[in-house]
């Protein structure tokens, strides 16, 4: 291990008087990134470990045991734990929606499940999750509908969402519940975010908060995007949380925009653009420190990043703060210094 970032400033510390700083983590990480994470963050995400797929792969099976030692490795660090995450499309095991025979289960028995599902999970961690990603990504992306056509809204309506925000406060009415979703800054899907929280609050349903994932990139979304969606978000009243910040080095990195599929070498300049680009990201949710109460990113180093496999497969990537040796990149000091 190197010796540099040992005599570095601690992130969380610099963030501490604007926002909580989380990371997101795996079994693996808790390990191989340790010195990191208890030296810059304040909380810590389950990547995979806590989805429904991972934490409970078949009726009646749990496996709580890397969740259980995320959240060991949390308390024994002081650290606070979102949640992430309850009711989702993706990541979800195919026989939640089946019967025995393979079939199309009955609406009752997914909604029983469903209930099953939140309630076993918010009640093994109420005492030590402080809040928790209740439904995640349930609005289209473009302007052709208004929910997800997931096999959710299929076999429950649109009250699913509702349902798991209720069962969840029934069991951890301590535990501050969200609704989280990516590309929650394009104007007209954050029309649809806000107009399904908006609905959920004046049905009198127990939601704390909104998620913005915070997958971004160099040059997109614009900056007065995101303070634009911040700022209605936050008319609602709830908590916002940045949930799963990176910014990709690709998307609109040559102004081409799309996707390519080429590998760009890390060079200084790529370096500098993404430190100008955390430092303009951070300088705004400064300013919104008021109404943002944490700010995730989606991993800790850019040797571990899904971004690397998302949404190109195999393709290296440098989204994060720290870089593959662990060491503090460009961008990392444009976030501290100011
Ligand atoms: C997020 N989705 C998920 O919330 C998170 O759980 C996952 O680990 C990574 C990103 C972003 C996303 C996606 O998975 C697929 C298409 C678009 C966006």
């Amino acid at each position: 291990m190197n010796h540099i970032y040992r005599n570095i400033p601690s992130l969380g510390e610099r963030y501490r008087p604007y926002f909580r700083i989380g990371a997101a983590v795996n079994a693996k990480s808790l390990h191989t990134h340790r010195d990191l994470l208890v030296k810059h963050f304040h909380s810590v995400t389950a990547e995979n470990e806590m989805k429904w797929e991972e934490i409970h792969p078949e009726d009646r099976r749990y496996e709580f045991a890397k969740a259980d030692a995320l959240v060991e490795f949390a308390r024994n660090c002081g650290m606070y734990v979102r949640g992430h995450t309850l009711v989702w499309h993706n990541q979800t095991p195919a026989s939640v929606f089946l019967d025995d025979l393979g079939q199309p289960a009955a609406a009752s028995v997914i909604e029983r499940r469903l209930e099953e599902h939140v309630a076993t999970v918010l009640d093994r961690y109420k005492n030590d999750i402080g809040c928790w990603d209740v439904v995640n990504e349930a609005v289209v992306d473009n302007d052709t509908g208004f929910l997800r056509e997931s096999r959710w809204l299929q076999a429950l309506g649109d009250e699913y969402i509702a349902k798991a925000f209720r069962i969840a406060h029934q069991v951890a009415p301590g535990a501050l519940l969200f609704y989280n979703d990516y590309n929650e800054t394009k104007p007209d899907k954050s029309e649809r975010i806000y107009k399904l929280v908006a609905g959920l609050l004046d049905q009198g349903v127990p939601i704390h908060g909104i998620g913005m994932q915070g997958h971004w990139m160099l040059d997109d979304p614009a900056l007065g995007e995101i303070e634009r969606a911040i700022d209605r978000y936050a008319s609602l009243g709830v908590r916002l949380h940045i949930t799963e910040l990176d910014v990709s080095v690709y998307g609109n990195v040559h102004g081409t925009g799309g996707q390519s599929k080429a590998m760009l070498p890390y060079d200084d300049v790529l370096a500098r653009r993404l430190a100008k680009r955390y430092g303009d990201l951070f300088s705004l949710l400064r300013d919104r420190a008021d109404v943002i109460e944490s700010v995730t990113f989606w991993g800790i180093a850019d040797d571990d990043t899904w971004r690397d496999n998302f949404p190109v497969r195999g393709r290296k990537d440098w989204p994060l703060l720290f870089d593959v040796n662990h060491d503090a990149k460009l961008a990392f000091w444009s976030v501290v210094e100011f």
